[in-house]
């Protein structure tokens, strides 16, 4: 396919103007920020002789603001995130590590379901952090070039533009697009990974690279390291980075869990009787409003299926008077909302089911205000929070926690799992940095305690069987939380006011 030249230049005349690349050694920062690159497409070269130009070249391997002004702004890469972020990001990566340490981070790979059948592609999330690059087969080097902020080179290997190959394949964004919307300082074919890669790495103090085995570039990569160099992890360097929020990935999680819980209460109006059709409205719902779609696959359980905590057949029917525990949530601009509720069928509570709701909602607020930096608690105090208040809600319900086994070992077949996880660009966000943590201001959570009854006859009968989890995504502020998904209804007189 080619498009006449004549529309080349009409797309030419909406595009900003490309500004004077800074070099690295002038990059200036806090005052003076490194002036950002913007894209012009490459107009068709006088000596080609002929007037059109493939759609290839048209096309970019991720939406940019001159393709896609309806989902990026001018200087942003990804919905929310500019250009200077991502440099700031690098800049301060590259700032905490040793002096003339290389970073080396590969694109995720593309992964199947079966041969020839590809799941939507994911990017690693570290180099999406650093970069906003959205393609395989891609590796982006960063190296610390002196001691100041901004002292950084950054290589990008990707494909070179190839209009036979991305016939096939849909677009990618190309050599020169990495260094002018992604601001690489040089670009490089991934083939030509053997003979560049060396020259980048050859005098480095320290390697710092994740090579799972099973990457497909990690067979390429390992042999071109110098020997007897093991190469460091890179998630300890990036995961205080990513842990605490700028303001910007803030108002996309914001967005995002805005979106997201306004989805679970519309979900909530309606009477359902199979979890499949609950399941369809939320993926519907989500795209539907402005999100990306789902961050992962719901749970949606029906009765006694809600205490399988990571139940996703989502395929059973739902008995009218029995409670359905959702946790769904969606993504924009790659970041996720998490978020559990857990209502009646019916649309009216039993008395059974209201007790056990407003017991672990009482817990879930009271856990959910703890999440502020003036109260200088870690997850893992918040945990051992819930486990108290939930201990002491569920013996005014009848609970006996002193017969048998010990009052620890009882509140853990109840409640098994964690109170929250960190929550960003991943679901389960920045794994490996601890719960430990003294919350800050700017650190993302979720705030999710759950009580799961088994159906036997050492718990109070009326409860026999059922299971609540109440999540809330929740961003950390100096003297209070916010809660990224307030949207979603959760007390009692709010959920059953929504058939009235
Ligand atoms: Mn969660």
């Amino acid at each position: 396919m080619s498009i006449p030249r004549a529309a080349l230049r009409q797309l030419e005349r909406h595009i900003v103007q490309p500004v004077k690349p800074i070099r690295s050694h002038q990059r200036l920062f806090a005052h003076s920020p490194r002036t950002i690159r913007t894209f012009l497409p490459s107009s068709p070269r006088s000596s080609r002789g002929y007037a059109t130009v493939s759609a290839a070249e048209l096309e970019f391997g991720q939406p940019v603001h001159e393709t896609h002004p309806h989902i990026l702004k001018a200087g942003e890469i990804t919905p929310g995130i500019t250009a200077q972020e991502y440099e700031n990001r690098r800049a301060r990566f590259a700032h905490s590590l040793p002096d003339n340490a290389v970073a080396l981070l590969p694109g995720a790979d593309l992964k199947f379901k079966s041969p020839d059948v590809f799941y939507p592609y994911r990017q690693e999330s570290n180099l999406l952090y650093l970069t906003g690059f959205l393609e395989q087969e891609s590796l982006a080097v960063i190296r610390k070039t002196g001691p100041s902020l901004g002292d950084y080179s950054f290589d990008l290997f990707c494909r070179p533009k190839d209009a036979e190959a991305e016939q096939w394949f849909g677009p990618w964004s190309g050599l020169q697009a990495a260094t002018d919307v992604f601001n690489a300082d040089a670009a490089h074919p991934i083939a030509s990974l053997s003979s560049v890669l060396p020259g980048l790495i050859r005098s480095a103090s320290a390697i710092y690279a994740t090579l799972p085995s099973d990457h497909s570039l990690t067979q390429a990569i390992q042999p071109l390291l110098p020997s007897g160099v093991r190469p460091l992890p890179i998630q300890p360097q990036v995961n205080p980075l990513r842990a605490i929020k700028s303001p910007a990935e803030i108002a996309n999680m914001r967005h995002c869990g805005r979106i997201s819980g306004r989805a679970l209460t519309s979900a909530m109006r309606r009477q359902w009787t199979q979890e499949k059709d609950l399941h369809t409205f939320l993926t519907y719902e989500f795209s539907q409003q402005g999100l990306d779609g789902p961050a992962y696959v719901p749970v949606i359980a029906g009765g006694h299926r809600g205490r399988l905590i990571h139940y996703v057949l989502n395929n059973a029917t739902l008995a009218p008077g029995s409670t359905v525990l959702v946790d769904a949530g969606g993504e924009y601009g790659f970041y996720v909302s998490d978020i559990s509720r857990t209502w009646p069928v019916s649309g009216k509570f039993s008395g059974p089911q209201r007790d056990l709701y407003e017991a672990v909602l009482r817990v879930q607020r009271a856990c959910v205000r703890l999440c502020s930096e003036s109260q200088n608690l870690s997850l893992d105090a918040i945990h051992r929070a819930a486990e108290t208040g939930l201990r002491e809600e569920l013996r005014s319900l009848g609970f006996n926690f002193g017969s048998f086994g010990g009052g620890g070992d009882k509140i853990k077949t109840l409640f098994p799992h964690h109170v929250g996880h960190y929550v960003g660009l991943d679901v389960h966000d920045v794994p490996g940095y601890g719960r430990g943590v003294p919350l800050r201001r700017g650190h993302c959570v979720t705030i999710e305690p759950g009580v799961y009854v088994p159906d036997d006859e050492r718990w109070p009968r009326h409860f026999r069987g059922l299971a609540v989890r109440i999540e809330d995504s929740v961003c950390v502020d100096e003297e209070g939380p916010v809660v990224l998904t307030a949207e979603a209804v959760k007390e009692v007189v709010d959920i059953e006011a929504l058939r009235d």
